[in-house]
């Protein structure tokens, strides 16, 4: 059934909603014709509006959605010119049911599109929000894949009940590898049994062979890998400051996003620059809003002994990688893939991982969620200022401990926090005797590390992302902010200027230059005309 369309760039492209079946199901396409009906976009008309520009989530490629192509589906049209004869050709579409669903050349209705630039298919919902990528970065073993099973797990509940934000699943399908991480962490049938870590969450596959992280895509005689994207919509709801019936504005396209996140191995942030695929893979820090960077301490041999003062031996990282050089790293593919615009370079979180594990090095930090409820507002409001009064805490610490990640954090960001977090809330316990195999050399194996499901309880693993999206992303998560007396304001003016990094020889710190007018760089404002 035809119910509404949508002149494109004023030509001969429309876009047509339709329903189809029972469940009400909505799609989009694309129509080369010229005379078609058109009428007001907006709700209750079956209408959805488009972005002007899809970005896609594979290649970053930007297109138009009038030019996404659409998967065949009949199984006799196999093979595609950028991905192979194992994929079904891609196709723009000239016929179309009378339901209004494209035909492939078969006659099969097809529903899937795809990227005109590399042809993979990227959920719908890319066609109709605007995206907000989040790259998080790492060593390995740093605790990435922990880290993104749990926050995500823990930011559907709270960004729905606290914040009033909708956060669902843009394609289970596709998100397959991290609902099997928050299945791994919180799901378990047996609460009480041990379970080891390593096999819980594994080590995220790396290189040409782990063909489930990447999808190949030819392109000019290249075979070029591409990282597989997790997406979710971040969706305003009713009692949101910001979820305004605006009839030019139906899907609410100013406000709500699809968040796009990867869960790389951490070799392929390691320096290789033999390595073309390891650059490919993480090419999205290009388009990241914010970087999540995850530091594991204890890989830091300094900060690990220091831990081992105050609590007694631990047991040997399982390996020791060069972070800040990862760090080092991150910040010269960003460099490279933005052309040297060091102005557009994103903020910088950097997550201090396992948590549980030093919490001792950092007492006084209130770990409890960051979040004020005011009396009669529907939603939080993120408590930022304590978020950023721990991040100050930290970096002290870290400047003692690691002095080098400081410095070369701040020599990239502009904007540079520092977030404890831990994925599990607990440390899981070795047990005498039980070790891994000896390695190749005859060295003696790791001590095996088991969690009982019932102890993991994630300390601020959703503040990072909050914290992002309050800062940095225009509307969707609130701040609860005082306003300061004037006063106060120039104590937040010093206090938001800390001390400078001392460089790795010097011992006396160099006097900073004076802050800048705008502490707060971006506000956070609900002011309801700011949408129309
Ligand atoms: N104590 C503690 N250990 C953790 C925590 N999260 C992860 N770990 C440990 O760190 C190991 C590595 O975590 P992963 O999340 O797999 O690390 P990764 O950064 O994804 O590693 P790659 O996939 O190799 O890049 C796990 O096997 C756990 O032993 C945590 O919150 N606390
Ligand atoms: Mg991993
Ligand atoms: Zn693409």
């Amino acid at each position: 059934m035809l119910v509404g369309c949508q002149a494109k760039t004023g030509i001969n492209h429309f876009f047509v909603t339709h329903f189809a079946g029972q469940a009400g199901f909505k799609s989009y396409l694309c129509l080369s014709l010229r005379y078609l009906p058109l009428g007001p976009p907006g709700k209750g008309n079956g209408m959805s509006a488009l972005v002007e520009e899809v970005v896609c989530p594979s290649c970053w490629g930007e297109f138009d959605p009038a030019d996404g192509v659409w998967i065949s589906r009949h199984p006799g049209l196999m093979g595609d010119v950028r991905l192979g004869p194992d994929a079904q050709e891609r196709f723009q579409p000239s016929r179309f049911d009378a339901r209004g669903f494209p035909l492939d050349a078969r006659g099969q209705a097809c529903s899937e599109v795809a990227c005109p630039h590399c042809h993979l298919a990227l959920p719908r919902y890319f066609l109709e929000m605007r995206p907000l990528f989040v790259s998080v970065v790492g060593a390995p073993a740093s605790g990435k894949s922990y880290f993104l099973g749990a926050a995500i797990h823990q930011l559907r509940s709270v960004s729905g009940e606290r914040f009033k934000l909708g956060m669902l699943d843009a394609d289970p399908e596709r998100n397959a590898l991290i609902l099997d991480y928050e299945r791994a962490l919180f799901q378990q049938r047996d609460l009480d049994s041990p379970l080891d870590v390593a096999e819980l969450i594994r080590k995220t596959q790396y290189g040409a062979n782990a063909a489930g992280t990447f999808a190949a895509v030819r392109h000019g005689g290249l075979l070029l890998h591409r990282p597989r994207p997790f997406s979710y919509r971040l969706e305003t709801k009713s009692g949101h400051p910001a979820h305004l019936e605006q009839t030019d504005d139906p899907n609410n396209q100013k406000v709500n996003r699809i968040l796009c996140v990867y869960d790389n191995a951490g070799e392929s942030y390691l320096p290789t620059r033999q390595d073309p695929h390891a650059e490919e893979v993480t090419a999205h820090l290009a388009q990241a809003r914010f970087i999540l960077f995850v530091f594991d301490p204890l890989q830091d041999r300094r900060f690990l002994n220091e831990v081992e003062q105050v609590k007694g031996p631990m047991p040997p990282p399982k390996q020791i990688t060069g972070q800040y050089e990862v760090l080092a790293e991150a910040a010269r593919r960003v460099h490279q893939l933005r052309s040297g615009d060091r102005g557009a370079w994103p903020p910088l979180l950097i997550l201090v991982s396992k948590w549980d594990a030093w919490h001792q090095l950092l007492p006084g930090v209130d770990m409890s969620e960051p979040l004020r409820q005011g009396s009669r507002a529907p939603v939080a409001g993120l408590d930022v200022e304590r978020i950023e009064s721990a991040s100050d805490q930290l970096r002290t610490l870290l400047l003692r401990l690691c002095p080098n990640l400081v410095q070369t954090a701040e020599a990239i960001g502009h904007e540079v926090r520092y977030l404890p977090v831990s994925a599990l809330g607990k440390t899981p316990e070795t047990r005498p005797g039980m070790n891994r195999p000896a390695g190749p050399s005859g060295e003696k194996g790791l001590p095996v590390e088991f969690i009982r499901p019932r102890d993991i309880r994630p300390t601020w693993v959703t503040v990072p992302f909050l914290y992002g999206m309050a800062r940095f992303v225009s509307k969707l998560v609130p701040k609860a902010e005082r306003k300061l007396e004037p006063k106060e304001k120039q104590v937040a003016i010093e206090k938001s200027n800390p001390p400078p990094v001392p460089s790795i020889q010097e011992t006396s710190p160099k006097p900073r230059p004076p802050a800048k007018a705008a502490v707060k760089p971006i506000e956070f404002d609900f002011d309801p005309e700011d949408l129309k």
